[in-house]
């Protein structure tokens, strides 16, 4: 049921008018438990939607990944926002957001996150919950993460070098600290000595002293003082929330393309985005997950190596970069752009079981001649391959196979309605539908919070 509190921005609103009400309620019917994910390699525009959808939420959930995640929206008055570690639901005055146990959370930049939001006049104080279970991503992590980069050499992974892979590591390797142990300061030092110590012996670029302990943990102390009200049992509030009927909304980081099970290994990030992060990330049972929406660029964006099968190479993809201002939020890092890869999207869509689709930016497409769909892969010799390839060495011989659709000339940038989309603009958006067999419910024409059309 619609709740009045929470009136929706007025695109959606007189969207919701026009069709006439529930039925085609495309916000105010999702789920107690829904979630936006990335569906490509990131950057597909899921701060947007969360930031318009947090509206009919309660919550706003992180349930990995850490700063960086690089999240941009526009508010109503076009100010332009980039967040990393803070979840997209905070520009929602009524909306709680939460930093789950999967997340990583390196204090300094966190505080500047929020610091950076308050001058901007958005309030955290109150509206922001981190995980005790949620594990510390310190300095050392992220001085690690440039040296192991630099020992990759010719393989480097183009990380954001914000410390994530080290400080997964840690988590999993047993040796990490975590935002409950900020509550135990006499314990703190010799855990992080035994952290620090470690690098130290691995890295000979990573220096170590008695001095750079003792700093760390009197910075710490200071950070543990500061961060005490915003820590929680988030699996509880979470529970709670749900017994009282609240909603809750997820948003991914990343995309299921760079997840460290299913993405193009090594070339991934060190956290699950995909469906399954938000179970092991929140504590939320799978039978509890709802509607799960996966956000994809009319186009293919990658930022850092590894495989791209549709990438444009030279003047072709540099134009789309131009066009889509396609530059890392977090790193400025400019992305590699290609063709829509609807192998690789028919894949996230199985993985993660996409209930519908926000396809982004296609109004970036506009004055293309003719846009290309990359919708098979085959190895030499004309052999099909049946579904997206582990192996990269596979994935290097692969041929894509496109289908050639007419572009649209227009800009469509101001279109609110599907039914006002040129014809070659509707049966490009529905070619993609048939392709993957998930129905796309919202149509992004626009970096603005109403540049949206709900389908
Ligand atoms: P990491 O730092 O260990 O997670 O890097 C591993 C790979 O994951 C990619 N990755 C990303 N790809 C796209 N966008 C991301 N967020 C920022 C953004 C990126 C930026 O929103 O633009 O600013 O450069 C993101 N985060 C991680 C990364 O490129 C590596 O390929
Ligand atoms: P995220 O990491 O998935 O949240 O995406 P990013 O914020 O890193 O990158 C998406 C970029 O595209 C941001 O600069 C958004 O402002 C912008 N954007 C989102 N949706 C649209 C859209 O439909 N059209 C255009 N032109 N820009 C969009
Ligand atoms: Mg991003």
């Amino acid at each position: 049921a619609k709740d009045p509190r929470r009136p929706l921005v007025a695109a959606a609103a007189a969207a919701e008018v026009a069709r006439g009400g529930d039925v085609h309620d495309r916000v105010g019917s999702l789920s107690q438990v829904a979630a936006v994910l990335g569906s490509q390699w990131g950057d597909e525009g899921k701060g947007k939607l969360v930031d318009i959808l947090a509206e009919r939420f309660d919550i706003v959930a992180r349930c990995q990944g850490g700063a960086n995640a690089g999240h941009t929206i526009y508010n109503s008055e076009g100010k332009k926002f980039a967040l990393h570690l803070v979840p997209s639901g905070i520009l929602n005055e009524e909306t709680l957001c939460v930093i789950g146990n999967g997340a990583v959370v390196h204090l300094p930049g966190l505080f500047d996150e929020i610091d950076g939001l308050e001058s901007n006049g958005v309030s955290c104080k109150g509206r922001l919950l981190v995980s005790d279970r949620a594990h510390l991503l310190f300095d050392v992590h992220q001085a690690v993460d440039g040296l192991r980069e630099s020992e990759l050499a010719n393989s480097l992974i183009g990380t954001t070098k914000r410390g994530i892979g080290p400080c997964y590591s840690s988590k999993v390797i047993r040796n990490g600290l975590r935002v409950c142990d900020l509550r135990h300061m006499d314990t703190f030092g010799e855990k992080l000595d035994i952290l620090l110590r470690d690098a130290a012996s691995r890295f000979q670029g990573f220096e170590y002293s008695a001095k750079m302990l003792k700093e760390e943990i009197e910075r710490y102390e200071k950070f543990a003082e500061r961060l005490e009200p915003f820590i929680a049992d988030t699996v509880h509030v979470i529970h709670e929330s749900i017994a009282q009927k609240r909603k809750i909304l997820v948003e991914g980081g990343q995309a299921t393309m760079l997840d460290i099970d299913f993405g193009t290994y090594p070339f991934v990030t060190s956290s699950n985005p995909s469906a399954g992060g938000i179970c092991i990330g929140l504590g939320i049972a799978p039978r509890l997950l709802g509607d799960l929406i996966g956000v994809v660029k009319a186009y293919t964006t990658r930022v850092g190596s590894g495989p791209f099968p549709t990438e444009i190479l030279g003047k072709g993809g540099d134009l789309l970069r131009t066009a889509g201002m396609e530059f890392g939020t977090t790193t400025g890092r400019p992305r590699r752009c290609g063709w829509l890869d609807i192998v690789a999207l028919k894949y996230c869509c199985q993985i993660n079981g996409f209930s519908s689709l926000n396809l982004t930016k296609l109004d970036v497409l506009s004055g293309l001649p003719e846009l290309k769909l990359g919708v098979s892969y085959s190895l030499d010799g004309g052999k099909k391959v049946e579904s997206f390839p582990a192996d990269l060495h596979v994935l290097n011989e692969i041929q894509v196979n496109y289908e050639v659709l007419p572009g649209w000339e227009s800009d469509i940038s101001s279109i609110r309605n599907y039914d006002d989309l040129p014809e070659a603009a509707r049966h490009y958006v529905e070619r993609i539908e048939e392709l993957v067999g998930v129905p796309i419910h919202y149509i992004g024409v626009g970096p603005g919070r109403d540049a949206l059309i709900f389908k």
